[in-house]
């Protein structure tokens, strides 16, 4: 495979490619990427490429030496981005994650999303109910803290997203950007309002304030489904324009400006990511951004915020006009060892990682899983996690490179290329802007030597069901839906590596389990049929092909298995290669809430008991001495693993401090010269790029770099290793409902470095 292109004949698409999408044959060919698995000698640290059988049979050996001396309890798991992109990572992670039968479950989503999980959860009575601009269809966005000309969109599928955004001023609408730096995407947008970092909750509260006073909310189709909103009005009172000026470095003319525009606007959506999600108010920014587009009748209405649904999406559970049957949604369930923080989703936070291995006493972690992640690089107080991961007593790395975090690794075990695997986007399919079903089988012939990453997984569920006991009253993996797994052989051969059969039927549990969920679920259009009349009919050369038909065939799209001919399944998916478009987004509520009242529940007690905090910041006035660190993403990179291909690193150095003029003038520092910056956790010296593309006050410089460590094998990567940022960040500061780490608001010193 030597290129790459976009699908012309894609109808969300439309053949629009992201240069990441370009690269993709450099990254299948790159020489550094791993092919075999790795064990590491704990004496040089050296890793050496070993035989599969050799590499589980080490896993199975570490894991039980910890297990059996500790119990489960000790051993971590931290899942990462790309497992929101695989296959596997949707259909054979969360087994594996239950079969570990552990509380340390971390991941990536307590450095991102988190926060707007809470705010659905606790407004919507679940927290996957996340909803999407409807870009196609909007007149008016307000967009806070996301930056998609460069990102793609997150938590918002949506393909050339900047040829959506000029499509909208086209039809006579209205792009705002809020964003304290002047980034790509707000120079395509009508007005850039520059904000302080952090006080987003403060301005959206003040836009809360002036729709109360100015007589202009208006619930629309919402009205009679919304319990809540004349408290959120009252909560509003204290946040005037006025009172958030300084904080926010917004006028209050404009604020009041920005509000009229909203509410006048048709169908507007109000749409916030990492910029409103990883910082100090991260819950309450994402619920006001829910209160904003519910107080002004867009929520669930097109042109608004609307709720998407993957091809493979599950029916509402609820038929329209009958009340509603949730049981909510909350948080809490068990605390972290050390800070006592709470559990969110089953996970607790990754800002805690470190100290639960480093900090000494009973439930220490001593054993750590990574699935697609690089926490090394992406997670607050790297420094001390760097550390920590070398006390581990056992370390296995799901991980195609040897990189900042893998080097700590005793096992790693590298997933075929992604070309030699299917891929159907779970994640990305449910929050895109237009329903569209593509499945793309696996371009490249199987590697005979390499594993695919779902078969990987497998063993490891297998080995990990074999060492801990599925009778354990403190098991977290009772209280969740599934069995997964329960219904395999979960045998294993002689030397406790799983054969090749025990795989094979284990897949087939899953397949199983998939199918049982199914007939029992409210609203299932296979709902109380026969699963083993349906299991005869399951289609797909592979497991993931397998389960794919399941989830489709059950979905609200769904064939039914015969019972609604025509419907999807995973033949429709390969007899159109270039997708199935099923249309744009439908108003769902209130059929898809799961809240015990079946109503928006805008006004969560969680949140409201939260609130003193925000009060606390009002009127602060920011000093002028103190700078504060954002982030910021490249078109040409994607966290930090996508260094290492040769298109993507090359170019000038984009591992730069952005300062403002202003700023450079009174640290003393100068374009193009190194700076010492230093936070309250960490220091690191970097070379400055002055440019008032930053507002006053405020630096910013980019996550996953700092590459080139002993132990790692990313040459290119190397060449360009860059700093990282997140020795800065301070793991002592959190978003305390979600448990999301401060990435975008860090208080530092600037100096001339040398
Ligand atoms: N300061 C700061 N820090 C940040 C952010 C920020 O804005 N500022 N952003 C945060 C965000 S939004 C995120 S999502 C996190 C990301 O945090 P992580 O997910 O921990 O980090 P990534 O850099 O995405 O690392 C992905 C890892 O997966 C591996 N990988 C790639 N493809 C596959 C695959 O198919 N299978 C497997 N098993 N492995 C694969 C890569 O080699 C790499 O090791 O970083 C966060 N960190
Ligand atoms: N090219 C590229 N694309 C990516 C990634 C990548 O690394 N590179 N990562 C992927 C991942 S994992 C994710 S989660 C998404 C993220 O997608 P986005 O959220 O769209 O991307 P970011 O660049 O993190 O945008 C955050 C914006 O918030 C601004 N900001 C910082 N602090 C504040 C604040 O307090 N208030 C406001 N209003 N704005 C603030 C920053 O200046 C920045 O422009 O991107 C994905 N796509
Ligand atoms: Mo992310």
């Amino acid at each position: 495979m030597r290129t790459a292109r976009g699908d012309a004949q894609h109808p969300l698409s439309r053949g629009f490619i992201c240069p990441k999408g370009a690269s993709f044959p450099q990254l299948v060919n790159d020489p550094d990427r791993l092919r075999r698995p790795l064990v590491r000698d704990r004496a040089t640290g050296e890793h050496r490429e070993v035989s599969w059988d050799e590499a589980f049979a080490a896993v199975r050996a570490g894991l039980s030496r910890v297990v059996g001396a500790h119990g489960p309890a000790v051993v971590g798991l931290y899942s990462g981005n790309p497992n929101a992109h695989t296959m596997a990572g949707g259909q054979h992670l969360p087994a594996f994650v239950r079969s570990l039968r552990t509380r340390g479950r971390f991941s990536a989503s307590t450095v991102d999303q988190m926060p707007m999980h809470v705010a659905c959860g606790l407004v919507f009575g679940h927290p996957g109910l996340i909803p999407v601009p409807d870009l196609d269809r909007t007149g008016y966005l307000l967009m806070l803290g996301a930056n998609p000309a460069v990102s793609n969109g997150s938590l918002c599928t949506a393909p050339d997203f900047p040829g959506r955004l000029a499509a909208i001023r086209e039809r006579g609408g209205k792009v705002v950007v809020v964003d304290p730096r002047r980034t790509r995407t707000a120079t395509l947008a009508d007005e850039h309002l520059p904000i302080r970092p952090g006080s987003d909750a403060l301005w959206l509260f003040a836009i809360v304030n002036v729709l109360a006073a100015e007589g202009l909310v208006k619930l629309g189709r919402l009205a009679g489904q919304v319990t809540g909103a004349e408290r959120v009005l009252e909560l509003a009172a204290p946040f005037t324009p006025e009172a958030v000026e300084a904080a926010c470095g917004i006028p209050a003319e404009t604020t009041r400006r920005i509000a009229r525009e909203l509410a006048a606007a048709p169908r507007a959506a109000v749409y916030g990511r990492m910029g409103t999600t990883t910082v100090e108010f991260g819950a309450t920014t994402s619920w006001l951004t829910l209160v904003l587009n519910v107080l002004t009748g867009n929520l669930d209405s097109p042109g608004g915020m609307m709720f998407g649904r993957g091809a493979h999406g599950r029916a509402d559970r609820v038929p329209p006009g009958q009340p509603g049957t949730g049981r909510g949604w909350g948080t809490g369930r068990w605390h972290s060892r050390v800070r006592r923080l709470p559990e969110v989703m089953g996970e607790l936070p990754v800002a805690t990682l470190a100290e639960e291995i480093d900090t000494p006493g009973e439930g220490r972690l001593r054993a750590l899983f990574t699935v697609a992640g690089n926490p090394a690089l992406s997670t607050p107080d790297s420094g001390r996690l760097a550390a920590a991961l070398t006390q581990l007593d056992f370390m296995v790395s799901v991980d195609p490179y040897l990189n900042e975090t893998s080097r700590n690794a005793d096992v790693v075990l590298p997933p075929t290329d992604s070309a030699r695997v299917g891929h159907y986007d779970f994640s990305l399919g449910a929050l895109a802007v237009r329903t569209v079903a593509t499945y793309s089988p696996p371009v490249l012939p199987p590697d005979p030597t390499g594993m695919a990453e779902h078969d990987i997984l497998a063993r490891l569920t297998l080995i990990a069901q074999a060492l801990t006991d599925p009778s354990d009253p403190s098991d977290p993996s009772a209280s969740t839906a599934s069995t997964a797994g329960s219904g395999g052989s979960g045998e294993a051969a002689a030397d406790g590596v799983p054969d090749q059969a025990a795989v094979d039927a284990f897949h087939e549990s899953l397949v199983l389990d998939a199918l049982r969920r199914a007939v029992g679920e409210r609203g299932s259009p296979v709902l109380g049929r026969d699963v083993a009349e349906l299991h005869a009919q399951v289609d797909g050369a592979s497991a993931p092909e397998r389960l794919l038909d399941v989830a489709l065939r059950t979905g609200h799209f769904g064939d039914a298995f015969g019972a609604r001919p025509g419907g999807l399944r995973l033949s429709t998916l390969l007899a159109n290669p270039h997708g199935v478009d099923l249309g744009p987004l439908e108003p769902r509520v209130p059929a898809l809430l799961r809240t015990p009242s079946g109503t928006i529940e805008l006004c969560p007690e969680p949140v409201v008991a939260d609130l003193d905090r925000l009060r606390t910041v009002l009127g602060a006035r920011p000093a002028t001495s103190e700078l504060t660190l954002i982030g910021r993403r490249h078109l040409r990179t994607n966290n930090s693993w996508m260094h290492n291909v040769p298109a993507m690193a090359k170019g000038r150095n984009r591992c730069t401090l952005l300062v403002h003029p202003r700023d450079a003038d009174r640290s003393g520092v100068r374009d193009g010269e190194p700076a010492r910056v230093t936070s309250a956790v960490g220091s690191l010296e970097v070379t400055v790029q002055v440019s008032d593309e930053v507002m006053a006050g405020v630096v910013c410089l980019p996550h996953g770099w700092g590459h080139g460590l002993a132990g790692t094998r990313m040459s290119v990567a190397a060449a360009h290793p860059g700093v990282n940022t997140n020795v800065l960040t301070d793991a002592s500061r959190l978003d305390p409902l979600s448990g999301t780490a401060v990435l975008n608001g860090i208080p530092v010193r600037v100096t001339p470095a040398g």
